[in-house]
């Protein structure tokens, strides 16, 4: 098996509501390192990548920096051979995490990515009426958008529209709906996650993700989970995701050799009173990365 990297995406720059920036640091004091290591995975903490505060420049500028060096970072865990875990951060760190694995990846072949979460983030610089960084990532990763987050490693288009899903989807705007459906991308509603269920979805993107792929990863925004199970995110949206159903999911990534990597994005401890979100995230970080029977989440972080 390989070693689980965990890489600090300490970045809340991102967003309007900077709490997730504390978001990776809280995990790791939750004893990530000690939930994964009791799930039967060695473990490696990388030094945290943290992004410059905003009275310095502008708040993009903060995110392409931050993003140069948080993929370098997953560049060499990539290009090392380990597996990573990323733990956010706002979700604007997805450019960073998937642009290091892609280039990790090179001539390897195509990487695969499966997004879960509430929202769209395929905004560009002249669609987002609020500018918020985190609702750009994945326009960004398919070639959309500010070159300075497009051009990461000096080329541009990360993602292919046919090696991506996204799943859960119930916030958006009209302009990002249009832009993933001109490209091709699948979008799987929360609507048909509710009829369907999450797993059966989850298995579908896993299938197209992995189609013709070298490897492949998942970006999972906490709020695509249901508020009432992990409230703890910066905008949360009503009748997400079951935990249960997630996990199950997420349970499909195990024994891949080609799932390279885990992201975990927006969860903001601020607003985690008593540790729900926390005992959440470490449950789907079990479910994804460990060995042996999922643990319930109960029974994860006291
Ligand atoms: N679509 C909204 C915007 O661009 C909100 C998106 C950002 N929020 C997230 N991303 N949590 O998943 O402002
Ligand atoms: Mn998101
Ligand atoms: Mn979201
Ligand atoms: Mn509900």
């Amino acid at each position: 098996m390989k070693t689980l990297d965990i890489a600090s995406a300490v970045i809340g720059e991102g967003a309007k509501d900077g709490g997730c920036k504390y978001g990776a640091s809280a995990l790791l004091k939750s004893g990530m390192v000690q939930s994964l290591a009791r799930a039967g995975r060695s473990v490696q903490t990388l030094a945290a990548v943290t992004a410059d505060p905003m009275s310095a420049r502008d708040r993009m500028d903060v995110v392409a920096r931050f993003s140069r060096e948080h993929a370098e970072t997953v560049l060499r865990a990539v290009r090392g051979g380990r597996q990573l875990l990323v733990l956010g951060g706002d979700h604007s760190c997805a450019i960073g995490t998937w642009s290091g694995a892609a280039q990790a990846l090179a001539l390897k072949g195509r990487l695969g990515l499966i997004w879960v979460d509430a929202h769209l983030d395929a905004h560009t610089p002249q669609t987002s009426e609020s500018q918020a960084p985190h609702g750009m990532p994945l326009a960004a990763l398919l070639g959309h958008g500010s070159a300075a987050f497009t051009e990461i490693f000096g080329w541009s288009g990360k993602l292919n529209p046919e090696n991506v899903v996204v799943i859960g989807v119930r916030s958006y705007e009209p302009a990002e709906r249009a832009l993933l459906e001109a490209l091709g991308v699948r979008i799987i509603y929360m609507e048909e996650v509710a009829r369907r269920g999450f797993a059966p979805c989850f298995a579908e993107a896993k299938a197209a993700v992995t189609s013709g792929c070298a490897a492949w990863g998942v970006s999972f925004d906490v709020d695509g989970l249901d508020p009432e199970e992990a409230p703890a995110t910066g905008t949360p949206v009503d009748n997400g995701i079951p935990l249960d159903q997630a996990m199950a999911a997420l349970s499909l990534c195990r024994d891949d050799p080609r799932f390279i990597a885990l992201e975990i994005a927006e969860y903001n401890p601020l607003k985690d009173f008593g540790g729900k979100t926390a005992r959440a995230v470490h449950a789907l970080a079990v479910a994804g990365l460990g060995l042996g029977v999922p643990v319930p989440a109960e029974d994860l972080v006291s």
